[in-house]
């Protein structure tokens, strides 16, 4: 982070706003950079499509090329074309995504389901791996341990998270903004996120290192109506590694 970005961004949390900078620094939320010299206002910021980072059927079997491209190519595009329509005249263009989501109205349907679509699907992309990567290792793995005794029971906090939300949403895995050391799993609606601290109750609010999209475009093709199989395959394909980046 440069000098004037880390200015900006503590300014932000001198007035209380959450903001977890290195969350978007990671998982490259597209935000157009702003101009040599152009310190003393926000300059309009376009939300653009992140790259995918493998092939659309580098995750095959567990996902599969035909829903990948789909997914990436339409249903996340889309968000972030209308994140950028809803920003136009709105007082939060300009702002990091962070501030943008942590700041979102109930009523603001448009940067709430968009916002919140961009955010969650470019940490989706992220925190997969065509390999795969057995197990969290490092501090990491310290406070899976801590948290839930073992990985497996991580696992099955995650799936069982992701199988009781009704309808489409997200299952989470979360940082404690107050305790670094404290994860736990919530789960959230449609496209919000503990980000989200207008929108999700208190006990879902943190910093999300991990998101499981539980949207049944996100595995219907493959899985019809099988969304455990779908966790359980996708759980497979995790990146520890980038997760372990996301955190504060
Ligand atoms: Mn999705």
């Amino acid at each position: 982070m440069d000098k004037r970005t880390f200015l900006k961004v503590s300014s932000f949390a001198g007035a209380g706003i959450i903001a977890t900078p290195l969350v978007s620094t990671l998982i490259g939320c597209g935000q157009t950079p702003e101009a040599e010299g152009h310190t003393a206002t926000p300059v309009p910021t376009t939300f653009s499509l992140p790259e995918l980072g493998f092939a659309h059927d580098a995750l095959e079997p567990s996902i599969d090329a035909q829903t990948m491209r789909i997914h990436h190519g339409k249903h996340h595009a889309g968000y972030v074309r209308k994140l950028n329509a809803a920003l136009e005249g709105h007082a939060l263009q300009g702002q990091p995504l962070e501030t943008i989501l942590a700041q979102i109205g109930n009523a603001d349907t448009g940067l709430r389901n968009n916002g919140g679509g961009h955010f969650n699907h470019a940490m989706f992309w992220k925190i997969l791996t065509p390999g795969g990567e057995k197990a969290p290792s490092g501090l990491l793995a310290q406070r899976v341990e801590k948290a839930f005794g073992n990985q497996a029971n991580m696992n099955a906090a995650l799936t069982q998270a992701a199988g009781k939300r009704f309808g489409s949403g997200w299952a989470w895995l979360v940082q404690d903004h107050n305790d670094p050391e404290r994860l736990f799993v919530t789960s959230t609606a449609n496209q919000d996120n503990p980000l989200m601290t207008n929108i999700t109750d208190a006990a879902s609010q943190g910093r999300p290192i991990l998101g499981i999209d539980v949207w049944e475009h996100a595995y219907y093709l493959n899985y019809q109506n099988r969304r455990g199989d779908y966790v359980s395959a996708l759980l497979d394909r995790v990146n520890w590694t980038a997760v372990s980046g996301l955190m504060a």
